[in-house]
C-alpha cells in the first residue's frame, strides 16, 4: 500500500524542515503534501525547499479544511496526517503509526503522546476524554465517512474518531514516547495562544454534543463553502 503525508500548517517556520526531513527519510511515505493554511511566516518558502507538493492557500481557513485540499490532492490510499509543529520525530515513530494501518491491522491509528504512565492510563484505558491527537494515520474511506460541515477547523479530529466508529472501521491508539510539539502559547504568545486555545477547547465542546447527542448531520445537509484561492508547487 503506497501512502500519502499531508502537513496542515499554519505558521510553522520553526518546526516545519525538521517534520519534513524526517517524513522524506522513510520508505513508507511516498508522496508528501504541505498545505501552508494562509500562512504568513516562511512555511511555504520552507516547504518549497523540499521534495514535496506545497498547496499555498491565501486565507487562513482552519487545519480541517487545509487537510481537506490535502487529502484531494493525495494520490494514495493510506493518509498519514502530520502536524508541523513537532520536533524530534524518529523513523520509529513513523514507522509505529504507519504499519499498523499499512498491515491491514487496523484502519484508522492515532498516535497519542506519552504523558506519563497515570495520565496515558486514564486517557486510553479509562477514557477519561476524547483522544484529539492530530497525528494518525488512516485509510482514505475514514477520512472520507466525515460529513463534510465536521471537515472544519479543530471539529476534524473529533468527527474521525466518531464516524470511524459509527462506520464500523477498526480504530488503534499508539503511544508515541519522546516526540516533542511547540504549544499555542508559545508559538503566539500566552494571550493570544490561550484565546486560541479557549476557542479550539469551546469548540469541541460543543461538538461532542453534536456528535453523540443530537446528531444533527442526519437532518442538516452541508452548505456550500467558498472554494479556497491557493497557490500549488509540484
Ligand atoms: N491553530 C491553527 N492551527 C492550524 C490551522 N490550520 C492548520 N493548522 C495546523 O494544525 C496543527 C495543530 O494546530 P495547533 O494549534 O498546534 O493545535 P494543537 O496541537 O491541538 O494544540 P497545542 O497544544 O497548542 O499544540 C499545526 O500543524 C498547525 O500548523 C489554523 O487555522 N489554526
Ligand atoms: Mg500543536
Amino acid at each position: 500500500m503506497a501512502a500519502t503525508a499531508i502537513i496542515a500548517a499554519y505558521n510553522e517556520e520553526a518546526t516545519l524542515a525538521e517534520v519534513l526531513t524526517a517524513l522524506s527519510s522513510s520508505p513508507l511515505i511516498h508522496e508528501i503534501i504541505v498545505v501552508s493554511d494562509g500562512s504568513t511566516d516562511r512555511t511555504v518558502e520552507i516547504a518549497r525547499g523540499f521534495d514535496v507538493t506545497t498547496i499555498a492557500l491565501k486565507e487562513n481557513r482552519g487545519k480541517g479544511y487545509a487537510m481537506r485540499v490535502g487529502v484531494d490532492y493525495a494520490s494514495n490510499d493510506v493518509l498519514f496526517f502530520v502536524d508541523g509543529d513537532m520536533y524530534n520525530v524518529t523513523q520509529q515513530h513513523i514507522d509505529d503509526l504507519m504499519l499498523p494501518v499499512m498491515n491491514g491491522e487496523c484502519d484508522m491509528n492515532i498516535g497519542v503522546r506519552h504523558r506519563g504512565p497515570v495520565l496515558d492510563f486514564m486517557h486510553l484505558k479509562l477514557k477519561c476524554g476524547p483522544v484529539l491527537s492530530g497525528i494518525r494515520v488512516m485509510r482514505r474511506k475514514v477520512f472520507e465517512t466525515v460529513p463534510q460541515q465536521y471537515q472544519e477547523r479543530f471539529k476534524i479530529e473529533a468527527a474521525l474518531n466518531c464516524f470511524c466508529a459509527k462506520a464500523g472501521y477498526r480504530q488503534r491508539e499508539t503511544i508515541i514516547y519522546n516526540l516533542g510539539h511547540v504549544i499555542k502559547e508559545s508559538k503566539r504568545g500566552v494571550r493570544s495562544g490561550l484565546l486560541s486555545r479557549w476557542d479550539m477547547s469551546r469548540e469541541v465542546f460543543l461538538l461532542l454534543f453534536d456528535l453523540y447527542l443530537f446528531e444533527t448531520w442526519r437532518w442538516n445537509s452541508p452548505q456550500d463553502e467558498p472554494v479556497a484561492d491557493f497557490d500549488l508547487f509540484e
